[in-house]
């Protein structure tokens, strides 16, 4: 037995103290960049996310959707593995049929379906407006467009057909496959569309292109996309099907793969790296995790994982503390992690980027771990929150809330996550099923986060984020100082805020 010389802390338990600020630390000049994936030292990342914020590999948060508009942001987002293989290839492949600014089209309806049927899809995609082919799929004869300010369920009866109050495809601005992305944008804005479909010669849609995605583009400027164009996308995988399941996931086109698992100090993580190292080479990236301190960090790292996340027990919706007494204090498990992720690269001169994962609970949580030397942070119920997540929009006494379940809980039953060898189901429970507080859209949030995270840098006298780790001067949080942080912030009373 060896008990550690530490107190397990939270990152509740820093603040930051300032430093001087100067001239240069402006919000334009702070870059947030973060690499993704291993490399040597002094050379750039394969991979580089232009913001460093990731989806974790969960059900209620990685949808195709959350994926997409996390890569326009400049995040990245992990379809998660509790699901077919077929399945999670077929989101994965989903995903990388969108170019930056050329949408494959998602939302699609045939001609001959109802006004009901339209209304209802649109409304559980929580969209305004689909693509009418003549197959309903997304390549199939372009026939028009369909928006909700096209009828009105009070107005117009729900049995008519579609085709009765599209806009046909002759009366619309369409455009050639061979149009670049600039002109593509000049027609959204010289005929005032919303919506520019792109169709070839044979009729066929190609895909379209937004004006919302033009204006996100201009906010955020630097998407995750590949040599293409297309968006990049991760994809969890775990150590038991990982022989079939991962070459079908290359094949979807994943960029980046994450063993998911809740423990990830274990001989089947260092397999499952071994098999990828073996078959597939550098060619496409694969993390592990979680651990919380060095001597996991190293193990996974001499097996060849591209980044290792840290993080036991933090999970908003994680009782595995409670039912295991396994896990450490996300702040503890940071330094211990950090400090072996910089000595590894002093030794080896590679370097393995690290990923803080789960109990981010708000804004300035974010800014303790980057500080504490994280390079990326991977979150749940902060995504769960928007309108672009998976799960169902409810109301409960006039709020609205998203539903949000881990991935142990008795809906997920993710055997494969918290497996211990033996039968293949959940033994006892992780996770807990609940509800989070609905917070609008992804981008208005993603927005206010990077101003918050940069504020905090200019504070702490620093323009990157390895400067931020390298300068941050913390000081660790009495409980007396803790409680007036809370009451304050219960003084504000506002339960609307973010993050909450
Ligand atoms: P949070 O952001 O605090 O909601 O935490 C999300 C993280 O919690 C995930 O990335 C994962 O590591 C962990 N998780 C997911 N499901 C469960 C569970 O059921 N215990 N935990």
């Amino acid at each position: 037995m060896k008990i550690l010389d530490e107190t397990s802390r939270t990152l509740n338990e820093y603040l930051l103290v300032p430093n001087l600020t100067t001239e240069d630390c402006t919000p334009g000049n702070v870059d947030l960049s973060a690499p993704l994936v291993r490399h040597r030292l002094g050379e750039q990342s394969p991979i580089r996310i232009a913001v460093p914020l990731v989806s974790a590999i969960m059900g209620a948060v990685s949808s195709p959707r959350m994926t997409i508009s996390l890569a326009q942001c400049g995040g990245f987002g992990f379809i998660h593995h509790n699901q077919p293989i077929t399945a999670q290839a077929e989101m994965v492949s989903n995903v990388k049929q969108h170019k930056a600014g050329f949408r494959h089209s998602d939302i699609n309806i045939k001609p001959t379906a109802t006004l009901g049927e339209v209304a209802g899809l649109l409304q559980a995609a929580e969209r305004d407006i689909a693509a009418v082919t003549d197959d309903g799929t997304p390549h199939g004869t372009f026939l028009g467009l369909i928006s909700t300010r096209d009828f009105h369920p009070k107005r117009h009866d729900l049995n008519d057909s579609v085709e009765s109050r599209m806009q046909p495809a002759k009366s619309l601005v369409v455009a050639d496959p061979s149009i670049s992305l600039s002109h593509a944008n000049a027609m959204i804005w010289d005929h005032r569309l919303d919506v520019l479909p792109v169709v070839a010669d044979t009729g066929r849609l190609e895909s379209i292109v937004l004006r919302r995605d033009y204006e996100l583009h201009k906010t955020f400027r630097n998407e995750t996309i590949d040599s293409d164009k297309r968006f990049r996308v991760g994809a969890g995988v775990n150590t038991h099907d990982y022989q079939e399941r991962i070459p079908a996931l290359i094949r979807a086109g994943a960029d980046v793969l994450c063993i998911d698992s809740s423990d990830g100090y274990s001989v089947w993580q260092r397999n499952t790296l071994q098999y990828v190292k073996g078959e597939f080479g550098d060619q496409t990236p694969i993390g592990a995790g979680n651990v919380v301190d060095g001597r996991a960090f190293r193990y996974l790292a001499d097996a060849g994982a591209d980044f290792i996340k840290v993080g036991i027990g933090g999970g908003s919706i994680c009782i595995t503390r409670d039912q295991k007494g396994i896990g450490r204090g996300q702040a503890s498990a940071l330094i211990d992690v950090v400090a072996e992720r910089d000595a590894y690269a002093k030794e080896t001169g590679i370097y393995i980027p690290i990923c803080c994962d789960g109990g981010l609970l708000s804004d300035y949580h974010m800014a303790i771990a980057f500080a504490l030397g994280t390079d990326f942070i991977m979150l749940g119920r902060y995504f769960a929150r928007f309108t672009e997540s998976p799960t169902k929009l409810v109301r409960v006494n006039g709020q609205l809330f998203k539903e949000y379940w881990g991935e142990g809980s008795q809906r997920a039953r993710n055997w494969s996550r918290y497996d211990q060898g033996g039968e293949q189901h959940l033994v006892f429970e992780e996770g807990v099923d609940g509800y989070v507080p609905y917070a609008g859209s992804l981008y208005d949030t993603v927005t206010m986060t990077i101003a918050k995270l940069k504020a905090t840098m200019i504070s702490c006298g620093s323009t990157t984020l390895r400067a931020f780790h390298e300068n941050a001067v913390l000081v660790p949080v009495s409980h007396q100082s803790y409680l007036q942080n809370t009451a304050e912030i219960q003084l504000r009373d506002r339960p609307s805020d973010p993050g909450q």
